[in-house]
């Protein structure tokens, strides 16, 4: 959340800054501005809104400069009104950018006050310029008043500072946010997400926690957490720059929607060794750790929570081993008792998420067997930490409503299980079948984007309602809660879901005709529960959409419409079922006109608590 971006070279940067902005936008967008160093000083833009609206103001001021730092906002402190966005300034000499929370801003800002310093904003981001500042008035550079700062912080940040008396220089600073230097020729980068910096060059150094960069035109160097010069390997990327572009899709959503079947094939390829799925590929030692699990404890947040608890039924049901599974953000929180021999298992797209690499953190002090992670960045902070991963390979995924990094963690989850299930008695020939169903995963995903027309039709029933339950049960109902998020993230329809053995425990009394009910009810054990749940429904007047199967005799008739997909084995029909809700959601928010891309209030990665 916030993306920053920073740059140093000989020629003008504010063109790149802009453009790198708006490849960070996904991680905020109520407010964006620069600043830059030239002959007429510190030179700060900022606007209210999209990084376009900065683009414009930017050229008709026509400002520029060799040097500068660019922030994209998503406000935690303050509105999002110009006076708090990004840079923030201190007494003309100053300017820092600024992603995450400063705990202790509030005894700062006081001491600031005391010392003169007056405030602009209701930010916590100032009291870090004034700090500098202060600390510039006795300490010989910016580096040294940068670390100074630092040392008088609490929270997790990302920063990146410049001084007008030091025009060639930015430092910036990674202390629990992400951030990643890029290397150019005669020009040096910072940003928050190589994403921004694609455009200029192909060699990253990804900073660890508590580093610190100096950085100048020429020159990169990296300061770990003790203050002392760190040798951090240029690493070169192969993400290609047109993957983090919509070519002919109209959103990033759509695009990614469509990437799954591809996206699938990439994160099983890799598990597979010799024509057998490899616990190698989790990391050295997976195979003694798993050996020695007894227990699995997930914990996730948003669409990565419902991957987690799709992942608890596979891992009890076919897997045979105990398993939980809950928010992140509420389990350091509550004392959770750790039993023995117990995985600690989290899952997060960007392996950045805030509350998910907190839990992470606690638990590896808690006591548990080993961590597990699911991630489809290779760089984050939560691939690093935990002792096992099991990287997706969903490529960028770019769109704020997560699509193809949820579906290559169900992937994930469904070859984790076979993991555990061949220690508790499948047998080879089994563990073969089931191999083959992950490999029909991406055809059937096809399949199910060819009834892309129909939902799209589909979708104007629901367009004008305000309210929608989702329905279904066993493994299905993860995937009505991950339906549900994804309408009311997008469309800003208020949509629940429930297990459908529920209904008559209160949400009955919400159906009416003005209440549609999507249910999705594959043919599985549990469908003639489901289909006496959904008669309930019918009763009471209520208008259904049921995502079905080609073996189910669900028909369509005034009250209810089905859809049908592909008949596929239970242990992928998560993946599947999923599909048809993403491009329904997607369709309901292009009705409506909201922005896809990035819906208000949110956006992607989350890095703050
Ligand atoms: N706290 C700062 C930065 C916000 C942020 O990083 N959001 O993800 C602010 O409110 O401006």
């Amino acid at each position: 959340m916030c993306g920053l971006v920073g740059a140093i070279a000989r020629r003008d940067v504010i063109p790149f800054l802009v453009d790198g902005l708006r490849s960070l936008e996904y991680r905020g967008y109520d407010s964006a501005g620069v600043a830059t160093l030239n002959d007429k000083g510190l030179y700060k833009q900022r606007a209210v809104g999209k990084v376009e609206a900065l683009a414009q103001q930017l050229a008709a001021t026509g400002m520029s400069g060799t040097m500068g730092i660019g922030h994209t906002r998503w406000a935690t402190h303050g509105r999002p009104e110009e006076n708090n966005a990004h840079p923030h300034v201190s007494t003309e000499m100053v300017a820092v950018v600024h992603n995450g929370i400063i705990e202790n801003y509030e005894e700062m800002r006081r001491e600031l006050q005391t010392l003169g310093y007056e405030f602009e904003s209701q930010t916590d981001t100032e009291v870090i310029a004034h700090r500098i500042h202060h600390h510039l008035q006795s300490q010989h550079s910016l580096l040294a008043a940068v670390t100074e700062t630092l040392k008088e912080l609490e929270g997790a940040f990302a920063i990146a500072a410049i001084s007008n008396e030091e025009p060639g220089r930015i430092v910036a600073a990674r202390r629990g946010s992400p951030l990643v230097v890029g290397i150019g020729k005669e020009e040096n980068f910072v940003a928050s997400d190589v994403t921004a910096l694609l455009s200029e060059t192909r060699d990253f150094i990804f900073l660890e926690e508590g580093d610190v960069v100096d950085m100048t035109s020429e020159a990169v160097t990296v300061y770990n957490e003790y203050g002392r010069v760190a040798e951090r390997p240029i690493q070169t990327s192969n993400v290609k720059k047109n993957a983090v572009e919509k070519g002919d899709y109209p959103h990033f959503m759509l695009k990614e929607i469509y990437e799954q079947s591809i996206a699938l094939r990439q994160t099983l390829a890799p598990a597979i060794k010799d024509e057998r799925l490899d616990e190698g590929y989790l990391g050295t030692d997976a195979e003694d750790i798993l050996d020695r699990i007894e227990r699995i404890h997930i914990c996730a947040c948003g669409t990565s929570y419902h991957a987690g608890v799709v992942g608890s039924y596979l891992l009890e049901k076919l897997g045979k081993i105990p398993c939980r599974v809950e928010h992140a953000s509420e389990y350091r929180y509550r004392s959770p008792v750790v039993t023995d021999n117990t995985l600690f298992l989290v899952l997060s797209q960007s392996g950045e998420t805030a509350d998910t690499l907190a839990a992470l953190r606690y638990a590896k002090q808690a006591g548990y067997a080993a961590t597990l992670s699911i991630c489809n960045v290779d760089s984050s902070s939560l691939v690093r930490e935990s002792d096992l991963c099991f990287l997706t390979h969903a490529g960028p995924e770019i769109g704020v409503a997560s699509t193809k990094a949820f579906t290559t963690q169900l992937m994930a989850m469904n070859i984790i299980t076979l993991f555990m299930a061949r220690r508790r008695g499948l047998d080879e020939a089994e563990e073969q079948r089931y191999l083959q169903v992950l490999k029909q995963a991406s055809a059937a995903i096809e399949a199910a984007l060819n009834l892309d027309g129909q939902i799209r039709d589909i979708a104007m029933s629901l367009a004008d309602c305000s309210h929608s339950l989702f329905l279904g049960r066993g493994n299905m109902y993860p995937i009505a809660m991950e339906g549900a998020l994804k309408l009311k993230e997008i469309s800003y329809i208020h949509a629940e879901a429930y297990p459908g053995g529920e209904l008559k425990h209160g949400p009955l009394a919400l159906i009416d005709e003005d209440m549609p009910i999507v249910a999705v009810a594959p043919k599985d054990a549990l469908q003639p529960k489901m289909k006496a749940n959904l008669q309930e429904v019918q009763a009471r007047g209520g208008k259904l959409l049921i995502f079905a199967d080609q073996g189910s005799d669900f028909e369509s008739a005034n009250q209810s419409t089905v859809l049908k997909l592909p008949t596929v084995d239970d242990f992928i029909a998560p993946i599947l079922y999923t599909v048809p809700l993403q491009l329904l959601a997607y369709h309901v928010a292009v009705i409506r006109g909201t922005n896809v891309d990035q819906p208000r209030n949110l956006a992607k990665s989350v890095t703050v608590e």
